[in-house]
């Protein structure tokens, strides 16, 4: 018999739902299931593992709705939607995908950097609604060589930001709590790191450690001619205060794939131009999304067949 496994989310390829098809009982739910709904008490005590996004929450009561769960596999590097403490304490294995996204999600991140900070949006909507022929008045941009890049966590991805963000002439900081590579090149604290930047790219993890680290101060110490960029969590952000800061100018710029309450975006972002807004896609290309599936459905096969777990979360 095949092991019955709960997938939860609407992300999946086909591909992936073929690969997971054909080593498990599937049951495929859009959004996180709650004990009492008929469907999924009939399933529930069967369950052995739960795949799911980076995002969608595996929340303690569906852990404990689910007595014979082992193992849960994030098809994502961020494990903030997994309570990893009540998981461990009951033995409940997690694993994320590492590694194969870092790529693509570092170059969206330069993609978002540049769109913002060259308007790109911006001028698609000038030419389209007939501005350039009108001669309608566009203010200039701002260029990247030269300028500071501050980098808030430098893990993988971070470093790979930075890497990319050099070949554009930045000059690159860093903040994190841990001591990383290039000792020389971090700033003693976040807000001295949102003071020496022209543009903070945030690539920290979620989760309660970095809840609204980017407070006002920081916002305030980026200035009126700064940009920010989010490609790690809505959570790490305080929306409101950011909002109110891009309305008021206090802040310059700001590029944004991820947000508080995703889908929903704040709608007063919309009627602003200083900001590039996209529906959280750093990592979403066919190559590493194919990657993620793979690596997510091959931990789930690992540990149904007792072979040490490829990319467990510590
Ligand atoms: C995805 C992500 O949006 O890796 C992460 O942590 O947030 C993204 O790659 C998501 O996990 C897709 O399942």
């Amino acid at each position: 018999m095949k092991p019955e496994i709960l997938v939860l989310g609407s992300v999946w390829s086909p591909e992936v739902r073929a690969q997971v098809g054909q080593a498990f009982q599937c049951h495929f739910v859009p959004s996180t299931p709650v004990a009492g709904e008929p469907a999924f008490d009939a399933i529930a005590g069967g369950i052995r593992a739960v795949l799911t996004t980076g995002t969608l929450g595996v929340t303690p009561e569906l852990v404990a709705s689910l007595p014979a769960l082992e193992i849960v596999s994030v098809h994502g590097v961020g494990v903030d939607a997994v309570p990893l403490a009540l998981l461990a304490d009951k033995g409940i294995h997690v694993t994320n995908t590492p590694d194969v996204l870092t790529d693509d999600v570092a170059d969206f991140a330069v993609t978002l950097l540049l769109s913002t900070v060259r308007r790109l949006p911006l001028l698609d909507r000038y030419v389209r609604a007939g501005g350039w022929p009108a001669k309608g008045p566009l203010t200039q941009a701002r260029s990247l060589k030269g300028k500071v890049a501050g980098i808030v966590g430098f893990g993988r991805i971070g470093q790979a930001v930075a890497q990319r963000l050099q070949g554009f002439g930045m000059e690159i900081r860093y903040h994190q709590r841990s001591p990383g590579p290039a000792p020389e090149k971090r700033s003693s604290s976040l807000l001295a790191l949102a003071e020496e930047s022209d543009m903070l790219v945030l690539c920290m993890p979620g989760g309660p450690d970095t809840r609204h680290m980017i407070g006002l101060d920081v916002i305030e110490a980026l200035g009126p001619e700064g940009t920010l960029v989010n490609i790690a969590r809505g959570s790490v952000v305080d929306e409101a205060a950011l909002v109110a800061a891009l309305q008021d100018g206090r802040l310059g710029a700001a590029g944004l794939d991820v947000f508080e309450d995703e889908p929903n975006v704040p709608p007063a972002l919309f009627a602003l131009d200083n900001v590039v807004l996209t529906p959280h896609v750093g990592s979403f290309t066919v190559e590493a999304r194919r990657a993620m599936g793979q690596l997510a459905v091959a931990n789930l096969r690992a540990h149904f067949d007792g072979e040490p777990l490829p990319t467990p979360v510590v």
